[in-house]
């Protein structure tokens, strides 16, 4: 089947600010990457859940969850890893936007894990959007970390 992903620029709006390299390797690596990102999750959703949804679009290696640096907890994201990079664009293709847990969950392409990447990022320990979010999400631990801190 051909891509229809073909051009690398377009393939995801999130642009890594750990990535070492140019420009032209982070697309290059979107392009060919056998590795999904998943956002918008519940902190409530299980490796399980995941795995279930994301094998409808072909065989799963590995799923990583993502975790709060601090309390070590899942908190809102994973990266799905598949074999092939036909099932990894047919996941974001078709997957991205379903409910899970009631809640539209995001696919998007990544460049590929490495060890470090499943922990949040924000000051808080989980992701940096739960820091500055103003609304008040419970399957994402309430109000963002700032507002709770107010
Ligand atoms: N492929 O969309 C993604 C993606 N995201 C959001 C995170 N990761 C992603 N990978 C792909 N696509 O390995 C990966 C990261 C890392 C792990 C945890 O998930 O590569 P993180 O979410 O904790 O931190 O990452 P990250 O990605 O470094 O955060 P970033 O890019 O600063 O901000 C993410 C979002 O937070 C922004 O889009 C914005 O909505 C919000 N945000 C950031 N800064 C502010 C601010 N100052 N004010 C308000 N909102 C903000």
């Amino acid at each position: 089947m051909a891509s229809l992903f073909k051009d690398p620029s377009k393939l995801s709006v999130y642009r890594d600010r750990r990535f070492q390299g140019t420009q032209d390797e982070f697309e290059l690596a979107l392009q060919t990457s056998t590795t999904v990102y998943v956002g918008n999750m519940s902190f409530y959703t299980t490796e399980e859940q995941v795995y279930e949804l994301f094998s409808r679009a072909g065989e799963i290696k590995k799923i990583i969850m993502g975790l709060d640096k601090n309390s070590k907890t899942p908190c809102g994201f994973c990266f799905a890893l598949y074999y092939s990079r036909e099932d990894t664009e047919d996941a974001v293709k078709y997957i991205s936007g379903t409910i899970l847990d009631d809640r539209p969950i995001r696919a998007d392409f990544d460049w590929g894990f490495q060890d470090g990447r499943q922990w949040g990022r924000g000051r808080s320990g989980g992701q940096v959007r739960d820091e500055y979010r103003t609304d008040y999400d419970p399957g994402r631990g309430g109000y963002g970390k700032l507002v709770q801190k107010e």
